[in-house]
């Protein structure tokens, strides 16, 4: 599987692939670079020896593809994202690089095993969930296409929290991911930008007479980037990640420091530090954080001075930017990169509003991620003002121009332009960032069919009534490599033999699979390869929470965010169901269960993280009862991230995918347990809808209400206590919760939870129950009969291909970056 030349004695210690070259080159970095010898190295310092020594063979091709894009002015997509989850780099890389087997071999030599030193990695979780994971997955794809690209990003220096349970209960951790320090990254000191906070902007006439705005900010501080090489799979590109950090400025220090006020100099060194320090760690923004502002304001506006710093290298005018640079906002955390650049252009190079705003609204393009009406991002009047005086200028001024137009289109519709003002103006005045993003952007995306219909029916209907032509959709993609080749080792081993290799560089080859999917002589292997994926997790489940789980039961799995509107609790009001049927009916014809769990509760979220005690205590019982003991278990994996997702994945039979229709943007851990053989239980939600269609209806367990029906139940006056009068199964499930059972007889525990479910409900569970249950009765069927799950499994790996990033990334390039590859040759 190696792309590997022949063996010479004289390879380069730096470059070369062989064995003995990787070898030589282990040991040279133990010595030179993390100064140890064998007789006392760790098992750390072998894993950092190793990436110094996959870091000098990505740097190669790195440099060779900075040079060929520059030398060829490639166009670029810069992807501006707030969040990366990239997971662990060494195995990744490895695969890039086809050296996997090579390296198992030399690090065979010096006596240690591969995986162990992968093991040692801690990961970058420098996002939340899917929408950091998504970037990671584009800019993989990005690279593996060979087109251009940046991903621009912050450095934090903590990550996600790290998820500890104590008595059942989520207890935070700050995540120290740079401890040991970070072998695969840069520093650049010599690439870094300052930004302005505070102060207040000033008119004066230039040397043609004309009014400019001078901006004099009351602080500054610096970012620097720290650059890490993202390897396209098979290919010789290697593109950049650019994560700036934040520090303070050389100037101001001696500013203070000459005034003698050394104690205060120091002081503001390490508050300017503390803005890239920690991750947000909310699923959804949290309006009105300061530091939040900057943070974005930190990475956007170095980012935007870094793209103008390259084009103006490159010797053309800035009129031609937009011809060579394209900038996509991942979701509006970055939207004030509209005005940033529009005040670049006008205050830093003279340029006038109208060319100005031309070439701005030809560069930006906004990804909506979600359509949770808490999730639109707003900042208030009053603190934009004081922490970006000239940008509130710069957007009441588009505000102004905007709403001109609007009015000159719907002249009688006083109305309309009141909902499209990028000023919300119904109470205490908020800057919306969704609005910004829209006016700035000559594309607006959604990342699911049904989202982007959505978004274009409710939160940006007037957006798309003004400009429809800027609408797409772009339905989200997962990298084959990452979900695929490294999680899953013996599954990508039998799909090549069956369907050809190929696959993980074009993922629709999969659909090769699908005459196979009739032949009962593959079925044993298939089975035996989930199962050893089963006993894998097994084994890690019993190392972590102590519980034994039988690898041949049904593994039932939703790992994902802790949220209601994922509705984990609707799963756990079907184990109580199914427990208390068993309960009695103890000869009940159902195949023993294993539910596992996973994710992170926002440390804010308090119905969230009784969600995650919920999932504890039903466990607690259930596990612990003799009279269902052997056929259902539930077990709560802790920290739920990119390394024990790539655990889990493959591990699955049944995926949860259970969002109340009309919530869940996307989704894209639905695609990734598809890619691993999971049957899918799920809704009409996000990208299930389009997964069934591809996998065909009837290898998919759908259930629940549709978003139609949805709205039209919420419109007509849900009464969810009705569903639970009307249902006995219902009724006696809330019950059993509600009295105690669960909780040692203590009835106040889970009331809230309840109290909310009978009276408000929002996620319409008790209306989406009885679909539920019903539909789990029918996966317990479909899986005793082996046979046909074992095909319905094949089909679903089969007709996956469709979601791999790869998809995504091209229509992307085609539809709204107009992209080409560029070929790097060694
Ligand atoms: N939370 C959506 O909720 C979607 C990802 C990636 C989310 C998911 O359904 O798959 O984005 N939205 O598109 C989001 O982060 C700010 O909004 C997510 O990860």
């Amino acid at each position: 599987m190696d792309e590997t030349g022949p063996l010479t004695e004289h390879e380069p210690t730096r470059t070369g692939l062989s064995v003995d070259a990787l070898h030589r080159a282990l040991l040279d970095n133990l010595f030179y670079v993390v100064g140890r010898f064998p007789a006392v190295a760790t098992r750390q310092d072998y894993y950092r020896a190793l990436a110094f020594t996959v870091r000098d063979r990505l740097l190669h091709r790195w440099l060779r593809t900075v040079q060929t894009y520059k030398e060829e002015r490639s166009r670029t997509v810069c992807y501006l994202s707030a969040e990366y989850l990239p997971g662990p780099q060494l195995g990744h890389n490895l695969l890039a690089l086809g050296i996997f087997d090579n390296t198992r071999e030399a690090v065979r030599r010096v006596g240690l095993e591969l995986d162990d030193l992968i093991e040692e990695e801690a990961e970058p979780g420098l996002g939340n969930g899917g929408l950091g994971r998504l970037a990671a997955c584009y800019l993989d794809s990005l690279a593996t296409l060979q087109r251009p690209a940046i991903g621009y990003g912050l450095r934090y220096e903590f990550g996600i929290f790290r998820q500890r349970i104590d008595n059942g209960w989520q207890v935070e951790v700050s995540d120290s991911w740079l401890r040991d320090g970070n072998p695969w990254e840069l520093r650049r000191p010599h690439i870094a930008f300052e930004i302005g906070l505070g102060g207040h902007t000033e008119r004066y006439l230039d040397h043609h007479g004309h009014t400019r705005v001078r901006w004099v900010p009351g602080e500054t501080i610096r970012g620097v980037a720290h650059d890490t090489a993202i390897p396209g799979y098979g290919v010789f590109n290697s593109n950049l990640l650019r994560l700036w950090a934040a520090e303070a400025t050389e100037s101001f220090d001696f500013g203070s420091f000459n005034a003698g006020d050394y104690q205060g100099a120091v002081r503001r060194k390490i508050r300017s530090e503390t803005i890239s320090r920690v991750l947000y760690p909310n699923d959804e923004p949290e309006t009105g954080k300061r530091l939040r502002l900057i943070q974005g304001y930190l990475f956007v506006s170095c980012s935007l001075q870094d793209m103008l710093r390259i084009h103006l290298a490159g010797g053309e005018g800035l009129d031609r930017f937009p011809q060579r640079f394209v900038v996509q906002l991942n979701d509006t955390h970055p939207a004030i990169a509209v005005a940033e650049l529009m005040r670049l252009l006008l205050d830093k190079h003279g340029m006038e509003w109208e060319s100005a705003w031309d070439l701005t609204r030809r560069t930006f393009a906004y990804t909506n991620h979600t359509l949770l009406p808490e999730a639109l991002e707003k900042w208030s009047l009053t603190l934009f003002e004081e922490t970006l005086p000239r940008h509130l200028e710069i957007i009441l001024e588009i505000n102004q121009y905007f709403l001109d137009e609007v009015r000159m289109r719907f002249p009688h519709d006083e109305a309309l332009t009141t909902r499209l003002s990028l000023i919300d103006e119904t109470g205490p005045r908020y800057v919306r960032m969704a609005h910004l993003a829209c006016v700035g952007s000559f594309s607006i995306n959604g990342v699911a069919r049904l989202h982007t219909a959505l978004l274009a029916d409710t939160v940006l209907r007037d957006f798309h009534t003004l400009w429809p032509e800027r609408f797409n959709n772009k339905t989200n993609g997962i990298s084959p490599r990452r979900f695929g080749n490294l999680s899953n080792p013996d599954l990508c081993a039998l799909l090549s033999r069956v369907a050809g290799p190929g696959w993980a560089a074009d993922a629709e080859r999969l659909r090769l699979l699908e005459p196979h999917a009739h032949r009962r002589e593959i079925y044993p292997e298939w089975r035996r390869i989930k199962l050893e994926r089963k006993r894998a997790l097994a084994r890690y489940v019993a190392d972590q929470t102590g519980i034994v789980v039988d690898p041949e039961s049904m593994f039932d799995i939703q790992v994902k965010r802790i949220h209601e509107y994922k509705r984990q609790h609707l799963n756990v009001l079907h184990i109580i169901a199914l427990y208390s049927r068993i309960k009695m009916d103890p000869t009940l014809d159902a195949a023993p269960r294993t539910f596992v769990f996973g994710g992170k509760a926002a440390p804010g979220y308090k119905m969230a993280k009784l969600i995650i005690k919920l999932i504890h205590s039903v466990g607690e019982v259930v596990n612990r009862d003799p009279a269902v003991r052997d056929r259902l278990r539930v077990v709560f994996v802790p920290d739920f991230n990119v390394k024990v997702a790539q655990r889990i994945y493959p591990a699955a039979d049944l995926s949860e995918q259970i969002s109340l229709a009309g919530m869940e943007a996307s989704g894209t851990g639905n695609m990734k347990f598809a890619l691993n053989g999971a049957l899918t239980i799920g809704t009409l939600d996000g990208a299930n809808v389009e997964i069934r269609e591809e996998v065909g209806a009837e290898n998919f367990f759908l259930f629940g209400l549709t978003s139609a029906e949805v709205q039209a139940r919420k419109r007509s006056g849900y009464c969810p206590y009705d569903c639970y009068r009307e249902n006995p199964v219902l009724r006696e499930a809330i019950d059993l919760l509600a009295d105690g059972l669960f909780s040692h007889g203590d009835r106040a525990l889970f009331r809230p939870l309840v109290d909310h479910l009978l009276q408000q409900d929002d996620y319409m569970l008790l209306a989406d129950f009885q679909s539920y249950i019903d539909c789990q009765d029918r996966v317990d069927r479909a899986f005793r009969d082996a046979d046909s799950w074992t095909r319905m499994s094949m089909l679903n790996v089969a007709r996956i291909g469709r979601f791999s990033s790869d998809r995504v990334v091209q229509e992307y390039c085609r539809e709204i970056w107009r992209l080409e590859p560029v070929t790097i040759r060694p």
